[in-house]
């Protein structure tokens, strides 16, 4: 019998206004200033808003070369956006990443990050605790191509193709023990390389966990790579979390350690604001945030509102957990 299944995510669609992004030249200007990066680092005129930065300038200023040579991966056709892919350029020159600056424009202000070469470890109640190299992740995991919902706490929301492999895989290879009930994952901490790390209002370093059955499910994705290509630095580099049900300050970026624990760690966002930003922080449409609504969300580039899925569209992978 060939009939049409309603996916979740094929929800009737609203557009609704545009959200209108705040670009003020003069603030960054003096932010930049103020942090010592106009003198130092010879962006160029786009690059600190004269003019739209071009997808070149943007690209040269996030590119991280160590493991591009094994780049691209198979893409698992198991995953489906069911909408349009975010052009990539829409993707890159819109992150959040506090370390490095409170704007979206972060590919300004990265350029004195250096995430290569670099090292995690994965520790705490475990019977084998080890550390990664990124060669270690190209040869000790098999990698692909996968097409994932993200969204936003702030109600944006994108479709992009992440490389990585599920995190169960890296639990598996150190073992947990039966005590080990959360993880708990790290950002690196140095505010030579991250401007914003110099600011103390912030709990530095970023720091988010999930429980260890979220971490084994095989949609939490170890990531190394977006659009074919490593990670930019302003997505994340080299190695970030994507957990495409919850909000997305639970993926947190840059991770440099993982540690199992069997209580509930203190992470960044609940921590400066627990009742905004709550721990488990699952996509739930019907939760507003106390702020704004949650009930739709919108695309990065073309703009476009959807109504927003419980679980950012998941249920059948996790909806079992709750
Ligand atoms: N270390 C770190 N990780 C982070 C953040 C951050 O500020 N610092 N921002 C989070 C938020 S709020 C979101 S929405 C996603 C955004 O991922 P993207 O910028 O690659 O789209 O990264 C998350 N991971
Ligand atoms: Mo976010």
């Amino acid at each position: 019998m060939n009939y049409f299944v309603r996916r979740p995510w094929d929800l009737s669609q609203k557009h609704i206004t545009e959200e209108s992004i705040f670009h003020n030249k003069q603030e960054r200007r003096d932010f930049l200033k103020s942090i010592g990066v106009i003198a130092g680092a010879g962006l160029s005129a786009s690059l600190l808003g004269c003019q739209k930065a071009t997808l070149e300038e943007i690209d040269a200023a996030g590119e991280v070369e160590e493991g591009k040579k094994n780049y691209p991966f198979d893409r698992n056709d198991k995953f489906e956006y069911g909408r349009a892919e975010t052009a990539r350029r829409d993707a890159v020159e819109f992150t959040n990443f506090y370390e490095f600056s409170t704007s979206k424009e972060v590919y300004q202000y990265v350029d004195q990050f250096e995430p290569t070469p670099w090292k995690f470890s994965v520790e705490g109640l475990c019977r084998n605790p080890m550390t990664f190299d990124l060669d270690d992740l190209y040869g000790q995991f098999t990698l692909e191509e996968r097409a994932y919902r993200h969204r936003c706490v702030e109600t944006w929301a994108m479709c992009v193709p992440w490389t990585g492999f599920p995190m169960s895989d890296l639990l598996a290879k150190v073992d947990p023990l039966p005590a080990a009930k959360y993880v708990q994952m790290e950002t690196f901490s140095n505010a030579d390389q991250a401007p914003t790390q110099k600011y103390d209002e912030y709990p530095w370093p970023y720091s988010e966990s999930i429980t260890i059955e979220e971490a084994m499910n095989p949609l939490a994705l170890m990531t190394t790579g977006i659009y074919g290509k490593p990670l930019p630095k302003q997505h994340g580099a080299p190695v970030r979390l994507v957990i495409p049900w919850k909000y997305g300050f639970k993926s947190i970026k840059s991770i440099v350690r993982i540690k199992l624990t069997d209580k509930q760690p203190t992470t960044f966002w609940n921590s400066l604001n627990p009742n905004e930003y709550g721990f488990q922080a699952n996509v739930e449409p019907e939760v507003p945030h106390p702020r704004w609504s949650q009930a739709t969300e919108w695309m990065l580039g073309t703009r476009e509102r959807f109504n927003t899925i419980k679980y950012n569209g998941y249920g059948d992978y996790v909806a079992s957990l709750y």
